[in-house]
């Protein structure tokens, strides 16, 4: 096991956000715009099959030009994903959890 040196919570999730917002940032959407994207039936929160859903989908469509998929997750790893952005643990994660999780990414990478 490595010690990790610069923070004392550096953990696979944050790694995953950051794939996440690396995705967002090539296509230049917008976090709302890429909610929109997540949130296939409008309803205004995503559900974790739609999480997992829209995952994959991106995951397939940075694939078909022959370049390495920017996202590259497992199934147990987007479920993780989801209930860390799901404060609030009613099992949805809505626009504000997830701005909340990926603006923090954002800037942090900055
Ligand atoms: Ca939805
Ligand atoms: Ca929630």
């Amino acid at each position: 096991m490595r010690v990790p040196s610069q923070r004392a919570e550096e953990n696979p999730l944050s790694e995953l956000l950051e794939q996440l917002c690396g995705v967002f940032f090539t296509h230049r959407w917008s976090l709302k715009r890429a909610f929109e994207y997540f949130d296939t039936n409008g309803d205004g929160v995503l559900s974790p099959e739609e999480f997992t859903h829209a995952v994959e989908a991106l995951g397939s469509l940075d694939s078909s030009g022959g370049a390495k998929p920017l996202l590259d997750m497992s199934k147990q790893q987007i479920e993780r994903l989801v209930s860390a952005l799901d404060k609030d643990g009613d099992g949805y994660i809505d626009y504000d959890e997830f701005l909340l999780a990926l603006e923090a990414t954002d800037s942090h990478e900055l």
